[in-house]
């Protein structure tokens, strides 16, 4: 059965980014915990920003999962990327997801990298850029499963980074690597953007995918934008996805009917009680 999940941002400097809630977890996670959500994805400055003791006792209390945590304020705050030309800062990046892999697997949950790929740079020079990307999802994959946790990789848009933008070139990608634990982002936001057939490319990757984003075509709540959810919710079914759909997705019109709306959207796509 699919689960359903809200995001919580706690990092300022994003404050135009699309997650939902962007209050400290004791009031955030109370209110995703009333609508019904399974799970929350969190999105931290750095692995300390949040305690870890006080956020387990908040899940105990509420029921509720931690599902995934995010780490593009590597990115966004430190400048870090897998695929840095500078071996400084390629280290740097792997140490700064490392603490993330730690932070998530005491919740048992996967850290996300999506932004903290980055990009060739220069685009002639991408060989050696997925090379680089390669290394550190080999590094940072075995530390995942070392803590008994998968690592996501998150395909993105062409306008984000120039890696890999579609489902079926990430799981070819994912397929040249050391450790199976090494899972796909199927992010609805990024293959409206990409794929030729969104519903299709869940279908042939199925065996990859590991998380979901559960986004519509202007990347505010499912039901706000003109993505057509039948076909994709189908193709969920039918290859009986059992992981999260996290609502990466701007806190329109405001973070509770945001919230409100991703549930409704949840209810009716998959047919939940
Ligand atoms: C960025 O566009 C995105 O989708 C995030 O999940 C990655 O950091
Ligand atoms: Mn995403």
């Amino acid at each position: 059965m699919i689960k359903s999940c809200a995001t919580i941002a706690l990092v300022p400097e994003i404050k135009a980014g699309p997650w939902i809630y962007w209050e400290q977890p004791d009031i955030s996670i109370p209110k995703a915990a009333k609508l019904g959500f399974d799970a929350v994805e969190l999105f931290t400055a750095s692995a300390d920003a949040v305690d870890s003791e006080k956020l387990l006792q908040l899940c105990e209390v509420n029921k509720i999962k931690i599902a995934a945590v995010g780490t593009g304020s590597g990115k966004v705050l430190h400048g870090l990327t897998l695929t840095s030309p500078d071996e400084n800062v390629r280290q740097k990046a792997v140490a700064f997801i490392s603490e993330m892999i730690t932070f998530g697997a005491g919740f048992g949950a996967p850290a996300i990298i999506g932004s903290m790929q980055g990009n060739a740079e220069p685009a002639a020079e991408r060989p050696q850029a997925v090379a680089w990307l390669a290394e550190g999802l080999n590094e940072l994959g075995t530390r995942a499963q070392e803590q008994g946790v998968n690592l996501i990789y998150e395909p993105l848009n062409r306008y984000e980074t120039n890696m890999f933008n579609q489902l079926g070139a990430g799981a070819d990608f994912l397929e040249t690597l050391d450790n199976t634990n090494v899972v796909l982002l199927a992010d609805l936001f990024h293959m409206n953007i990409e794929e030729e057939s969104v519903a299709g490319a869940i279908r042939e990757n199925a065996g990859h995918i590991g998380h979901l984003h559960f986004a519509d075509s202007n990347r505010r709540p499912v039901g706000m934008g003109h993505t057509d959810m039948t076909d994709i919710a189908q193709a969920l079914k039918d290859v009986e996805y059992t992981g999260y759909a996290s609502a990466e997705v701007f806190p329109w019109p405001d973070p509770d009917a945001a919230a409100e709306q991703t549930m409704r959207a949840f209810r009716e796509c998959f047919s939940v009680a």
